[in-house]
């Protein structure tokens, strides 16, 4: 006997394991009141060619402003800056060759990812920005362009990127900066946010 089902007629329908071949003896199942004596059961082995995609990493984003600062580093407001603040080691007593650390733990996904430092590179002075996963060096930066201003602006707002990092749930980053000018003007190294933007492709 060969019969065909209508979806909803039999609610309750589980198998364990069945393979191509296996025989199925069906004892007290019933089809339009019929005892059902003989089943040909069909094993689907088709392959999902549509499986859930594995879900992707998300862009994580994190405010220089919210990070651990220490040595020079201080926050400052800023109205072209994300959130309305930087962090800078302007210090305002002539001393421009100070040094400060801001430090986060990244809170995203394990994957790959291209990091992008937002900050400015002001034209009275070459900053060094260098950032450290782990404590190993990721990639130093020299801030030497000449964009056309001595602050943090519109004209001096640069990103820095590092592409294709793996980077872990929990790891530890840490940004370094170096001012640079003579006592009176300075590039502050002055730091918006920083940005993990997940790759597909890995
Ligand atoms: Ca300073
Ligand atoms: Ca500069
Ligand atoms: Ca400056
Ligand atoms: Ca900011």
């Amino acid at each position: 006997m060969q019969q065909c089902l209508e979806a909803g007629e039999i609610t309750t329908f589980s198998f364990i394991a069945i393979t191509e071949g296996n025989q199925i003896e069906p004892t007290d199942w019933e089809f339009n009141g019929e005892k059902v004596e003989d089943w040909d059961v069909e094993v689907n082995t088709e392959v999902d060619n549509n499986p859930t995609p594995t879900p992707s990493n998300n862009t994580y984003f994190i405010e220089a402003e919210d990070m651990n600062l220490s040595g020079g580093y201080r926050t400052e407001g800023n109205n072209f800056a994300s959130g309305r603040e930087v962090i800078s080691l302007y210090s305002g007593d002539g001393n421009n060759n100070d040094s400060g650390v801001a430090s986060f733990e990244f809170s995203g996904g394990t994957g790959y990812y291209n990091i992008i430092i937002d900050t400015f590179d002001e034209n009275d002075g070459v900053a060094q920005i260098a950032l450290e996963q782990n404590n190993s060096g990721l990639e130093t930066f020299s801030l030497g362009k000449q964009l056309g201003s001595n602050v943090a602006d519109d004209k001096t707002d640069v990103s820095l990127e590092i592409l294709d990092v793996f980077v872990s749930s929990g790891d530890w980053f840490r940004i370094e900066g170096i001012e640079d000018g003579n006592q009176w003007t300075a590039d502050h190294a002055r730091v918006d946010a920083i940005e993990f933007v997940p790759i597909e492709s890995n």
